[in-house]
């Protein structure tokens, strides 16, 4: 029930389309990386550049879109550190010798030793926090009406005021993750003012995987358009994975710290205590981590109202918590000392995702007292964050009919003051196993429609399995999808640009472009090959679906070319005759042509 992490499996990551492109940043050959540059602030804010072919001899514009991707790393070496000195340059922090790790007498952070392939060769900077009695985070300095390069640099990306961005983050209607030990990643903006945002999960299992390919699976997720990324490892080398996943990515990286707190004590989930906890999130606030999925609104007077659910508790986080609770019969450690870890993720700025332990598994629960009781503790924790400048957004279900997904997010909306939602889902039926990406993009359409500022992904192997990569990249084009279906059905500015460059490359048969304009070129030239593989047929004027002489495209284009001009008003009433001699003739028009083949030629 928990999203399962991608498997680090050597089948998975040797899988078909994983090897090619392995270290391919572009989709298609016509994408190539582009700047939208701030002269004045120094800021360069990357897209993808897609170039277009010619219609009738006139240039198209190339379509720049959003990029996930960053600009590519060997990775043993990591990411640059863009934003190191903008941290560096608010003099509001300070470096520190880490608990639990060795400082090499270079002054760099040891990285554990692994098999010489793994070994670190990068720069491993010295964990810097908040100088005592400073707040980091941008909810701080959009309070004080205080205009940071990662506000900046975001609504660059976003191309909007970047006042917008700044009154979103006072209110705390949006969020932007980014801890300051984490200096390689892009800024980024999650609330509903903004685009919508999808999150994938990865997370090696007990199976021994190296690190390279670890972020491989990043940069894979990112490739195809993931805003941000979910390490749900488990496992013995989890310090070492997430250091080089976090080194590498472009992207914020949130994790679930209970899942590793619960490795320290051997999986005994009773022998958890606040101390190992909060030791854990501030080694993972060393290490950049940039947002965290805290399940504190799970207490001990809800745990009974599962009881009669018909699938219980599915949140892995939440069944840990609720047991916890059950074992001591004391309140849920993570919602008593709640104001520690604010204090905590103020010096990092690490963002909060509160987690909905108690979501429903089933339709059959949806919207129901369990839920909705851990809803109204989230407001409440939403606001003590708040109080403490500390940057939250609020996770949500989970499986809900779609008649009753819109009240989700408007009730959220309410209750929590507009802070982003961040929804898993909803699947909107839980009659389709194998299909759940597709189920949970239905319910996820809608969701972000009415406000839901990210979606977290759901693959084809919910339920099922651990998700591979081909599950990732579909998981990821699948949310796509509905996000930016919600952006359109929003009237974001500008939503509709890149849906009109393709119904024009359609129109036109360009087929090229029209591949290099979807979410998935390659999958859509693949497609197209597979029925008319010969070169001219990207050229042709019509497609394998009705051939070359019924297509609906080629004959209205031949329209507007005979009748486009002047003598248009004559053709029109002959075309009118010809319609009524048309229709008492039967107005049959697909009639069989056995000499259309399939054939480009
Ligand atoms: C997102 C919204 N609701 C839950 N999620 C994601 O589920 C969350 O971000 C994290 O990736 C995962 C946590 O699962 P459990 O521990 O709640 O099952
Ligand atoms: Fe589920």
């Amino acid at each position: 029930e928990t999203p399962a992490p991608a498997t680090a499996s050597p089948d998975a990551v040797s899988s078909a389309a994983a090897a090619d492109d392995q270290f391919t940043l572009e989709q298609y050959p016509t994408h190539s990386p582009a700047w939208i540059d701030d002269e004045e602030h120094g800021i360069r804010v990357p897209v993808t550049r897609i170039e277009l072919e010619d219609s009738n001899g006139r240039a198209n514009d190339p379509v720049d879109v959003y990029r996930t991707v960053g600009p590519g790393s060997i990775p043993e070496e990591g990411l640059p550190a863009l934003r190191f000195p903008w941290v560096e340059n608010r003099l509001d922090t300070e470096t520190y010798a880490a608990r639990g790790h060795h400082i090499a007498d270079d002054g760099r952070a040891a990285v554990r030793r692994g098999a010489p392939s793994q070994q670190w060769k990068g720069r491993k900077p010295v964990p810097r926090r908040a100088k005592a009695g400073r707040t980091v985070t941008q909810m701080h300095y959009a309070r004080q009406g205080i205009i940071t390069p990662e506000m900046r640099f975001v609504a660059l990306r976003e191309q909007c005021d970047v006042e917008l961005v700044r009154a979103e983050l006072a209110a705390g209607r949006a969020i932007i993750p980014n801890n300051i030990n984490h200096p390689e990643s892009e800024p980024m903006i999650i609330g509903k003012a903004f685009l919508v945002k999808i999150n994938a999960n990865i997370g090696n299992s007990a199976v021994t995987s190296s690190i390279a390919e670890e972020v491989q699976k990043l940069r894979w997720a990112a490739k195809w358009g993931a805003d941000t990324l979910m390490d749900l490892s488990t496992g013995n080398d989890i310090h070492t994975t997430r250091e080089w996943i976090i080194r590498n990515s472009p992207i914020p990286i949130g994790t679930v710290p209970i899942y590793q707190a619960l490795e320290k004590v051997d999986g005994d989930a009773n022998a958890l205590t606040w101390e190992i906890y909060r030791d854990t999130v501030i080694e993972q606030c060393e290490q950049g981590v940039d947002y965290m999925t805290v399940h504190a609104g799970v207490l001990l007077r809800y745990v009974p109202l599962t009881a009669d659910r018909v699938t219980g508790m599915v949140s892995r986080g939440g069944s840990i918590m609720a047991g916890w609770c059950l074992a001591h019969h004391e309140e849920n450690f993570l919602y008593t000392h709640f104001d520690e870890l604010c204090e905590i993720f103020a010096r990092y700025d690490v963002a909060f995702s509160l987690g909905d332990g108690l979501r429903p598994g089933s339709i059959a629960d949806a919207n129901d007292a369990a839920q909705f009781a851990e809803l109204d503790t989230l407001a409440e924790l939403t606001e003590r964050a708040w109080a403490h400048d500390v940057q939250v957004m609020v996770e949500g279900p989970g499986h809900i009919p779609l008649h009753l997904v819109r009240e989700n997010v408007e009730r959220q909306q309410e209750l929590c003051h507009g802070a982003p939602f961040y929804t898993l889902g909803p699947l909107v039926t839980d009659i389709a196993p194998g299909y759940d990406h597709i189920t949970s993009a239905i319910g996820a359409t809608e969701i972000a429609r009415y406000g839901t500022a990210m979606l977290c992904y759901v693959t084809p192997k919910e339920h099922l399995g651990l998700p591979d990569l081909d599950d990732v990249k579909t998981g990821v084009i699948t949310y796509k999808i509905a996000a930016h279906a919600a952006d359109i059905a929003k009237g974001h500015p500008g939503a509709t640009a890149r849906d009109d460059a393709l119904s024009k490359a359609r129109f036109e048969f360009r087929w090229r472009d029209q591949f290099a304009l979807g979410l998935d070129p390659e999958t859509a030239e693949d497609f197209h090959d597979q029925t008319l593989p010969a070169e001219p047929a990207k050229t042709a004027h019509f497609c394998s679906m009705c051939g070359p002489k019924f297509c609906s495209m080629r004959i209205s284009q031949g329209i507007r070319d005979t009748y486009g001009s002047a003598e248009a008003q004559t053709a029109l009433a002959g075309m009118q005759e010809k319609s009524r001699e048309f229709l008492a003739s039967g107005g049959q028009v697909y009639l069989p042509d056995p000499s259309v083949g399939l054939k480009a030629d």
